[in-house]
């Protein structure tokens, strides 16, 4: 009985800790409305790569109605599901995560947020397509306005001249940013392999990665299991708010800013009780855009830490990656 267990948790990663990690209740959190949000927010991304957004103006019922419509997706039969799949990149994925070998114990659904390419699989809501399609759409608009008024105070905290020196990036019609939905569900089997007895051991959801794109807006149940990694290396939990949204630096941030930002590299564990459903909104420049770090932000003598690349350039090289791998090594100056 706990070989078979053992074997059918095989592939997953199971993080033991000697003592439990508890949450960390050092996350910045931003009031978007504090007059002093942008001074916060380059504090933040600059220590941790990561903050908590309240008072954001995203309406809760744009939340809740979208985490209702995704539940009611990830309860399909499991064939349904997969009608919608596989995700090359955008569809329905199962426990594969990217194109070379990377698991872990999620399901999810991987769309395009380019309003162009309006064909995509949303028949997966069978039900009712058009609901799914506009709840998911006034969702993604209202979040990128969020995101749009976040990069726009980056730009006025670190002085420069263009406050839409980020934000257009992701404004532009042919900005490629994607939208992700995580399905983690309770890691009921771990339970039994441990005789109901969960000591500091939890499966793997989705791995330890930075993300690639330029920023990340993430919002989720009330279920933990986001981890971020801290300046030193320690791994620890944000607690989760069903009412905010999770800023990340990305990968193209840090570049920009020539390593001034951190790309916060944070992983997600799934909860032996509670299902974690999470939402989030990538924002990438256009494929032909050129990322390097901004001169205004460059002290005088101060060299680009990176070699200049499009991102198309860097996003294929991030599909040739496993997710642990540091990305950046690649574009780095020697
Ligand atoms: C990490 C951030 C986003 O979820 C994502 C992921 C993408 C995927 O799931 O297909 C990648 C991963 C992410 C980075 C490296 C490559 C690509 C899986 C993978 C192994 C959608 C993205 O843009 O990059």
């Amino acid at each position: 009985m706990v070989v078979l267990s053992q074997l059918a948790l095989e592939p997953f990663s199971v993080i033991k800790t000697c003592k439990p990690i508890g949450l960390f209740s050092e996350i910045p959190v931003i009031d978007l409305t504090d007059p002093h949000a942008k001074t916060l927010i380059i504090k933040a991304c600059e220590e941790f790569g990561f903050f908590k957004l309240v008072n954001h103006g995203v309406p809760m019922e744009v939340m809740t109605q979208l985490e209702a419509l995704a539940t009611n997706f990830f309860h399909l039969p499991q064939p349904e599901k997969d009608k919608a799949g596989p995700p090359d990149p955008f569809g329905y994925g199962n426990k594969k995560i990217g194109p070379n070998g990377d698991v872990g114990w999620v399901e999810y659904l991987l769309l395009n947020t380019n309003p162009q390419i309006s064909s995509q699989k949303t028949f997966i809501f069978r039900e009712n397509p058009q609901i799914f399609r506009s709840v998911v759409e006034d969702y993604i608009k209202a979040v990128k306005r969020m995101a749009f008024e976040v990069l726009e105070l980056m730009a006025d905290g670190l002085e420069i001249e263009s406050r839409n020196v980020f934000s257009r990036l992701l404004r532009d019609d042919k900005s490629d940013s994607c939208f992700r939905l995580n399905h983690y569900p309770p890691c009921s089997e771990l339970q039994a392999l441990s005789g109901g007895n969960l000591i500091g051991g939890n499966l793997v959801g989705f791995g330890e990665h930075t993300d690639p794109q330029i920023i990340s807006v993430l919002r989720s149940n009330n279920t933990s299991g986001l981890q971020i990694c801290l300046k030193e290396g320690t791994w620890v939990s944000v607690p989760p708010d069903q009412t905010s949204f999770f800023i990340n630096v990305g990968d193209a941030l840090q570049v920009m800013t020539n390593g001034r930002f951190r790309s916060v590299k944070h992983r997600v564990l799934a909860d032996p009780l509670k299902p974690r459903i999470s939402m989030i909104f990538f924002g990438g420049p256009p494929l032909s855009e050129k990322i390097a770090p901004l001169p205004s932000l460059m002290a005088e003598g101060e060299g680009s830490l990176y070699k200049e690349f499009t991102w198309l350039e860097y996003k294929r090289s991030a599909y040739k990656s496993r997710l642990a791998d540091y990305r950046l090594g690649l574009f780095e100056k020697t």
